[in-house]
């Protein structure tokens, strides 16, 4: 234990906060770390190039290729991120040995090595997405909302096969798996019917939700989103349409924070819907400007949305995944900032007394709020964290390790 973690404790003490309860809180909350952050979301089953609206910049030399490189970028990465992780994963990372079949028709089978290797690192789970956007079938931008019946069918079919492959992961791994449903459908200019492609794609989700599956094992959620590249105008799966289906379906909602006005706040979601839902899912981004993807950093936003699931006692309920992809930087150093970003946040907010605040809300003293809430902002947090590092077997440097990797394996990939 360092001098200046034991001057933190007591510090941390003198507020009623007790670090050890944090950090070992902190250490059992799962983060679902994306595997598309190491390959530009292009995926392995040569789908075709990103398309839906989504975009990655940056050409930073040694994306992953192929799946054993991509599996020792994960491998890297994720020996360098503290705490308890998941994996998740697309469906267009299906390893498919060259048989040749369409998404329509993947089977849990094409992810048994995706579960051997998750196995091999000692995650915590797997989640999974269909992948209804870099494909041949998605037919004027749309997929599960598509007027064309041979194209809808299609999706719904991926999806079928995507809810029997999360029950396969989840079986495998012996925790639930979150099957994360977005479509990139949508118009990019004003369109001259908003409700029948909203109709079409109630039609669809029942049709996937009608299919037999353990509901204790896998849990559906959908995404909405406002607007994406290419698709400005109309967005077939939006905020109010999902949360609506949901609601009525028993199904789960998906916030990304990338995806609402920029004056929205996904933290500010979270409670409403903890109101309601037993489980809500978010996607953790960096939006700048738009829906950017950026890495995710330490901001203000961020550890609101850690205070509410700290703070509200929902570490369970509330599902935490990475989403996010830049190519411009090196893409280990992206997966690693980001997910130690989510954990320094939770850190945060579990080292903040909660209930003293909430009372002095509750006694609408909010000058003492106000003052207090300062307060905490220039605690020795850093000390704690390194702590926690520390017990984790890691360091705050890993831009070295990151580097050597660079030099050895990555500046090969050319
Ligand atoms: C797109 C959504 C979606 C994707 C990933 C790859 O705007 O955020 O979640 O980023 O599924
Ligand atoms: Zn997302």
């Amino acid at each position: 234990m360092s001098e200046i973690y034991k001057l933190a404790k007591e510090q941390y003490a003198a507020y009623g906060i007790d670090t050890e309860a944090a950090i070992a809180k902190l250490e059992r909350i799962p983060v679902s770390v994306h595997c598309w952050q190491g390959d530009d979301v292009i995926g392995l089953d040569g789908g075709g190039a990103l398309s839906g609206g989504i975009q990655t910049t940056g050409n930073y030399p040694g994306r992953a290729r192929n799946f054993e490189e991509l599996k020792a970028d994960i491998k890297k990465a994720f020996s360098l991120m503290p705490g308890t992780k998941r994996l998740n994963l697309h469906a267009s990372y299906a390893i498919l040995s060259g048989e040749e079949v369409d998404r329509d028709a993947y089977r849990p089978e094409h992810f048994a090595p995706w579960v051997k290797f998750a196995k091999e690192l000692g995650l915590a789970g797997i989640d999974f997405n269909p992948t209804m956007f870099s494909h041949k079938m998605v037919k004027d931008g749309l997929t599960l909302s598509s007027p064309d019946e041979t194209v809808r069918k299609f999706w719904v079919e991926h999806c079928k096969a995507c809810i029997k492959i999360s029950e396969y992961l989840a079986d495998e791994m012996g925790t639930p798996t979150m099957m994360n449903i977005w479509i990139p459908d949508g118009y990019k200019d004003v369109p001259a019917d908003r409700l029948t492609p909203r109709l079409r794609l109630k039609k669809s989700l029942d049709e996937i939700l009608a299919i037999k599956y353990d509901k204790s094992k896998v849990i559906v959620a959908v995404e909405s989103k406002v607007f994406g590249i290419g698709v400005e105008s109309y967005t077939v799966g939006s905020n109010e349409f999902y949360q609506n289906y949901a609601a009525k379906n028993d199904i789960c909602c998906l916030l990304d924070n990338g995806h609402y006005h920029p004056l929205e706040y996904v933290s500010d979601k979270i409670p409403a819907l903890l109101a309601f839902y037993d489980k809500v899912a978010l996607h953790v981004t960096r939006g700048v400007r738009w829906d950017s993807d950026h890495v995710v950093l330490f901001e203000d936003e961020l550890k609101e949305i850690a205070k509410e699931i700290v703070r509200n006692d929902a570490t369970e309920k509330v599902l935490i995944g990475l989403d996010y992809f830049d190519a411009s930087i090196n893409r280990l150093s992206a997966w690693v900032t980001g997910q130690r970003a989510m954990q320094k946040a939770l850190l945060f907010a579990l080292l903040i007394n909660h209930d003293e605040l909430k009372k002095l809300q509750k006694d609408a003293d909010f000058t003492a709020l106000m003052v207090k809430q300062e307060e905490y902002k220039t605690l020795p947090f850093g000390a704690v964290w390194q702590e926690y590092l520390e017990r984790q077997g890691l360091k705050e440097d890993y831009l070295t390790t990151i580097r050597e990797y660079e030099s050895e394996i990555l500046k090969e990939r050319v």
